[in-house]
């Protein structure tokens, strides 16, 4: 028999065998933020508490909690087809999907590969760069560029070009050849901004210094999110990203935005290429794109980089690459149907036309206790807190759960940056509702 004595671990109760991610075990055992529904705005408690959600989720939810439309379409495709194989066959619904995706990319961008998460999705794209130089012949661009508090997932490729320090030190040397653009963010020059910081665009041209160093030939792809979520809200600098796309094509450089967050309307667009103007290579995505009611990701690839591998014998797999569950029909169900919604409900247009209100009630937030720097852009926003003495993260952790057990708020913490993003339904009273219920936070954690 098996022996199930209790681990050794202070964990008194039966939550031990759920190893969770990302996430303060100990600590959570002993107060868990147990969740057992959703609708629309709320995320409802396991004790029936309804708790207003400023996170969507986890950045994904952007058309609120338990559309019967999603669920109904997932419930549909379960029963009538469960599981095809995705290598050498196919389901209409992922076709159309990514007909419905490549449309809502910018002009060009017309070809989908899918995966199953935003991590899988920057791998396939580091991949599919790396690749792609192979067979234009210029095998020796190899290096991967990515950017200091840039987060691409956990892979190894994206942890490898990701710059946040504590995701990457536990991991060893992780890929050879990398290098980092610095971060866009310089307080002293741009705190309380409301959308793009005016200062900034030259941390583009650090991309020539790297250049310069490494040498073009050398370097296969740079990978960016428009604006950096999970590090804590880093809207792109004005000019920033069409500086960093002109040095990129001036060295034959891919470019890459990571649009898992900021896809699918979260900065008032389908994605964020759209709003900056800027033309990336490929896009990867995720979250969004089923609401978060299935898992998918998926990268966006330029004609010009798809139709370089369309080559040689036409019966031999052209990139080899892909997931038992890329375009997983419950997924490519959810996607069809959230699409649907957003196109109906015109929740990018919403979300762009409340902005300024959002940004306006977060701001409202200056001068309450500990609050160093708001930024906002889309319908999105963080809170830097300054850090307790010898205690960094502590009081974005007390937020979290100050926000949760004593303010019926769900928050997103990073560090002790306080991140808002809502779904893009949220009414201006809820925006109100959540501001209230921060300041509450925040003056708990003083
Ligand atoms: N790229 C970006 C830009 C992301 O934000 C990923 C890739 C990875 O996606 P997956 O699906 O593999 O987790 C992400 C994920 C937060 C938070 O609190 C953000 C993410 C994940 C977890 C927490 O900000 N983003």
């Amino acid at each position: 028999m098996l022996d199930k004595s209790p681990a050794a671990v202070n964990v008194p109760n039966d939550l031990a065998a759920h190893w969770m991610p990302f996430t303060a075990n100990r600590a959570f055992k002993k107060a868990p933020r147990l969740l057992a529904g959703a609708k629309d705005m709320h995320y409802i408690t396991v004790d029936g508490r309804r708790l207003i959600d400023a996170a969507s989720g986890m950045w994904c939810t952007n058309a609120g909690h338990g559309r019967t439309q999603i669920s109904a379409a997932i419930a549909r495709q379960a029963e009538t087809l469960d599981y095809a194989p995705p290598f050498q066959f196919g389901i209409p619904q992922a076709f159309e999907l990514a007909s419905r995706i490549a449309e809502l990319a910018p002009a060009g961008l017309d070809h989908v590969f899918f995966c199953n998460s935003g991590s899988e999705a920057a791998d396939t794209a580091l991949k599919i760069a790396l690749a792609y130089h192979q067979i234009q012949g210029q095998g020796t661009r190899t290096r991967l560029i990515g950017r200091e508090r840039g987060y691409h997932g956990v892979g190894f490729g994206g942890t490898s070009v990701g710059g946040i320090v504590n995701n990457r030190k536990m991991f060893g040397t992780l890929l050879a050849g990398v290098d980092h653009l610095p971060a866009t963010y310089d307080r002293d020059k741009q705190a309380f901004t409301k959308g793009e910081p005016e200062y900034g665009a030259h941390f583009a041209d650090e991309m020539e210094r790297l250049v310069n160093l490494h040498g073009a030939s050398t370097i296969a792809a740079v990978i960016v999110e428009p604006m950096a979520g999970s590090t804590g809200v880093l809207p792109a600098p004005k000019g920033y990203l069409k500086r960093l796309r002109e040095i990129t094509q001036k060295h034959g450089i891919l470019l890459i935005f990571d649009e898992v967050i900021t896809g699918f309307g979260r900065l008032g667009f389908a994605f964020a290429a759209e709003r900056y103007g800027v033309l990336p290579d490929m896009i990867t995505f995720a979250k969004g794109v089923t609401n978060g009611a299935a898992p998918m990701g998926g990268v966006i690839a330029r004609d010009t980089i798809h139709d370089a591998f369309m080559s040689g014998p036409d019966h031999v797999v052209e990139l080899t690459h892909g997931y038992t569950y890329s375009a997983h029909p419950l997924a490519c169900a959810a996607g069809l149907a959230t699409l649907d919604i957003y196109r109906d409900e015109k929740l990018f247009e919403r979300a762009n036309k409340l902005e300024p209100k959002f940004a306006d009630a977060v701001m409202s937030l200056k001068g309450e206790p500990n609050v160093v720097d708001i930024r906002t852009v889309g319908l999105t926003a963080g809170i830097d807190l300054a850090p307790r003495p010898e205690q960094p993260g502590r009081r974005g952790f007390d937020s979290l759960n100050s926000a949760f057990h004593d303010n019926d708020l769900m928050l997103r913490i990073a560090g002790d940056t306080l991140a808002l993003t809502p779904p893009l339904i949220v009414s201006e009273d809820q925006i109100g509702e959540i501001i209230d219920k921060l300041a509450k936070v925040i003056r708990a954690v003083a």
